[in-house]
Protein backbone atom coordinates (compact mmCIF):
# COMPACT_ATOMS: atom_id res chain seq x y z
CA UNK A 1 0.00 0.00 0.00
CA UNK A 2 1.06 3.56 -1.00
CA UNK A 3 2.28 5.48 2.07
CA UNK A 4 -1.05 7.62 1.57
CA UNK A 5 -3.18 4.89 1.48
CA UNK A 6 -1.48 3.94 4.51
CA UNK A 7 -2.12 7.22 6.56
CA UNK A 8 -5.76 7.30 5.70
CA UNK A 9 -7.04 3.52 6.47
CA UNK A 10 -4.95 4.23 9.66
CA UNK A 11 -7.02 7.36 10.76
CA UNK A 12 -9.78 4.97 10.01
CA UNK A 13 -8.90 2.01 12.03
CA UNK A 14 -8.37 3.80 14.96
CA UNK A 15 -10.46 5.51 15.21
CA UNK A 16 -12.91 2.27 14.85
CA UNK A 17 -10.92 0.51 17.00
CA UNK A 18 -10.99 2.97 20.10
CA UNK A 19 -14.02 4.25 19.42
CA UNK A 20 -16.61 0.77 19.28
CA UNK A 21 -14.57 -0.56 22.36
CA UNK A 22 -17.36 0.55 24.70
CA UNK A 23 -19.88 2.71 25.44
CA UNK A 24 -21.92 4.07 22.36
CA UNK A 25 -20.15 2.87 18.74
CA UNK A 26 -18.51 5.30 16.32
CA UNK A 27 -17.62 7.63 19.65
CA UNK A 28 -14.84 8.38 21.56
CA UNK A 29 -15.79 8.78 25.33
CA UNK A 30 -13.30 10.04 27.39
CA UNK A 31 -11.60 6.89 28.69
CA UNK A 32 -11.15 5.54 25.10
CA UNK A 33 -9.42 8.77 23.91
CA UNK A 34 -7.43 8.79 26.63
CA UNK A 35 -6.68 4.79 25.65
CA UNK A 36 -6.22 6.16 21.80
CA UNK A 37 -3.28 8.69 22.77
CA UNK A 38 -1.88 6.45 25.68
CA UNK A 39 -1.09 3.79 22.79
CA UNK A 40 -1.29 5.33 19.51
CA UNK A 41 0.87 8.46 20.18
CA UNK A 42 4.75 7.97 21.27
CA UNK A 43 6.22 10.65 20.16
CA UNK A 44 7.17 13.25 22.83
CA UNK A 45 6.53 16.24 20.95
CA UNK A 46 2.86 15.42 20.20
CA UNK A 47 2.34 13.71 23.56
CA UNK A 48 3.31 16.72 24.87
CA UNK A 49 0.85 18.54 22.21
CA UNK A 50 -2.30 16.31 23.19
CA UNK A 51 -1.78 15.95 27.09
CA UNK A 52 -3.30 12.56 27.61
CA UNK A 53 -2.38 13.17 31.10
CA UNK A 54 -4.81 15.98 31.36
CA UNK A 55 -7.89 14.28 29.13
CA UNK A 56 -10.21 16.79 30.22
CA UNK A 57 -8.40 19.49 28.72
CA UNK A 58 -7.96 17.71 25.40
CA UNK A 59 -11.92 16.33 25.11
CA UNK A 60 -12.98 19.69 25.79
CA UNK A 61 -10.80 21.22 22.86
CA UNK A 62 -11.55 18.02 20.59
CA UNK A 63 -15.59 18.00 21.51
CA UNK A 64 -16.73 21.22 18.77
CA UNK A 65 -20.45 20.30 19.31
CA UNK A 66 -20.09 19.54 23.00
CA UNK A 67 -21.84 16.43 23.39
CA UNK A 68 -19.03 14.77 25.94
CA UNK A 69 -17.69 12.17 22.93
CA UNK A 70 -15.42 12.73 20.05
CA UNK A 71 -16.78 11.44 16.42
CA UNK A 72 -14.74 10.94 13.48
CA UNK A 73 -15.16 14.26 11.82
CA UNK A 74 -13.33 16.11 15.66
CA UNK A 75 -10.79 13.13 15.70
CA UNK A 76 -10.09 14.25 12.12
CA UNK A 77 -9.33 17.66 13.01
CA UNK A 78 -7.22 16.53 15.94
CA UNK A 79 -5.09 14.31 13.87
CA UNK A 80 -4.47 17.38 11.06
CA UNK A 81 -3.86 19.69 13.98
CA UNK A 82 -0.85 17.36 15.20
CA UNK A 83 0.02 16.84 11.79
CA UNK A 84 0.33 20.63 11.14
CA UNK A 85 2.20 21.01 14.56
CA UNK A 86 4.32 18.51 13.08
CA UNK A 87 4.90 20.54 10.58
CA UNK A 88 5.65 23.77 12.15
CA UNK A 89 8.38 21.62 14.08
CA UNK A 90 10.12 20.34 11.11
CA UNK A 91 10.19 23.78 9.47
CA UNK A 92 10.78 25.43 12.22
CA UNK A 93 7.50 28.08 11.34
CA UNK A 94 5.75 27.77 14.75
CA UNK A 95 5.22 31.44 16.58
CA UNK A 96 6.56 33.39 13.08
CA UNK A 97 3.35 35.12 11.86
CA UNK A 98 2.22 38.30 10.11
CA UNK A 99 5.60 38.49 9.00
CA UNK A 100 7.09 39.20 5.23
CA UNK A 101 4.32 38.81 2.22
CA UNK A 102 0.54 38.24 2.89
CA UNK A 103 -0.88 35.34 2.59
CA UNK A 104 -4.16 33.95 1.15
CA UNK A 105 -6.16 33.67 4.46
CA UNK A 106 -5.69 29.81 4.86
CA UNK A 107 -6.29 29.56 8.52
CA UNK A 108 -10.44 28.94 8.32
CA UNK A 109 -11.39 28.62 11.15
CA UNK A 110 -14.81 26.25 12.16
CA1 LIG B 1 -17.30 4.43 22.28
CA1 LIG C 1 -18.45 15.69 19.95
Amino acid sequence: MARLDQVITNIVDIFMEYADDGGKKRQLNKEELKKLFEQEIQSPDLKDKISAGDIEEAMEMLDKNHDGEVNFREFCRCVSDLAKCYYQKKTGRGGKRGKGKSQEGEEGEG
